[in-house]
């Protein structure tokens, strides 16, 4: 199997399992991984997802024995595949937490990019590869690079095709935070549960708060924060935190999406 789901209190993880091709991409796993996060949303006491890769990396991108003599319009094609997995990750209503095990490259590290708290172990790299092939960043590195470094960065990373270790993808606040390997799955499920213990109606609505910042106006912005406030403070996980802090105790939210 190219993915493997195993379900934990309140989240699942989701395993990139192509271990002896670092993971890289294929039809059939882009298929698996969106039909592994459809099952997720839909079973409602699935509260987060932590993605990794098996083996020592985490995602080659894509698998380039499936793309040797490809046209245009096969790329095209392919890219029909990864696009919406892509969006699909960023639109989940519960958040996405990324160990990133090892090297993730072309599509796959945009796909850890898309992800909503990345960690990195220690000996995780970088690389937007696809210049060292002929090929644009995908997958929407385009887009998610230079907000999260900088233009300058962005476009260097971009042209040159360089790994960048986990130590710099830290500083430049490319992922949440590095780690030493042999802490990366025991931080990230720590990670995940939190994340699964917390309000989950308020996180998605964070999410979408924060997706949306990229193209509107501040005026654009709060009114947007109003509604979706408005939506937060009619979730009983609302009423619940309020009354624990008073209280003095930890809160209780809902063990179920609404
Ligand atoms: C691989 C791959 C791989 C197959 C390692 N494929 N076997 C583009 C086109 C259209 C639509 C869809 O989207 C895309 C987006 C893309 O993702 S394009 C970019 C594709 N990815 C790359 O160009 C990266 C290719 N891989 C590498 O540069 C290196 O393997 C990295 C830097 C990832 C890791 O290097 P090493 O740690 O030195 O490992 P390795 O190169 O020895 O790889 C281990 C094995 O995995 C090896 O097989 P072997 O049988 O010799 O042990 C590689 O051939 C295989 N492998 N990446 N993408």
């Amino acid at each position: 199997m190219t993915i493997l789901v195993e379900s934990f209190a309140g989240y699942r993880r989701i395993t990139l399992n192509r271990p002896e091709r670092l993971n890289a991409l294929t039809v059939e796993m882009a298929a698996a991984l969106a039909a592994a996060l459809d099952d997720a949303v839909a079973d409602k006491t699935c509260r987060a997802i932590l993605l990794t890769g098996a083996g020592r990396g985490f995602c080659a991108g894509q698998d380039l024995t499936e793309i040797i003599g490809a046209s245009p319009a096969d790329l095209d094609r392919l890219l029909a595949h990864y696009h919406p997995l892509i969006l699909k990750i960023r639109a989940l209503p519960i958040p996405v937490v990324c160990a990133v095990n090892g090297v993730a490259a072309g599509a796959g590290a945009n796909l850890a990019l898309a992800c909503d708290i990345l960690l990195a172990a220690r000996s995780a790299s970088f690389v937007q590869a696809f210049a060292r092939i002929g090929l644009v960043p995908d997958c929407g590195g385009t887009w998610f690079l230079p907000r999260l470094v900088g233009t300058a960065r962005a476009r260097a990373l971009a042209l040159l095709a360089e790994p960048l270790s986990a130590e710099t993808a830290a500083e430049w606040g490319l992922v949440w935070r590095m780690v030493e390997d042999d802490r990366l799955l025991p931080e990230a499920e720590a990670l995940a549960a939190r994340l699964a213990s917390q309000a989950s109606a308020a996180l998605a609505l964070t999410k979408r708060a924060l997706d949306a910042a990229g193209d509107n106006t501040l005026a654009q912005q709060l009114d947007l924060e109003g509604e979706l406030q408005r939506q937060a403070g009619a979730h009983p996980d609302h009423a619940e935190g309020v009354r624990a802090f008073l209280e003095k105790r930890a809160p209780t939210f809902a063990r179920a999406r609404s």
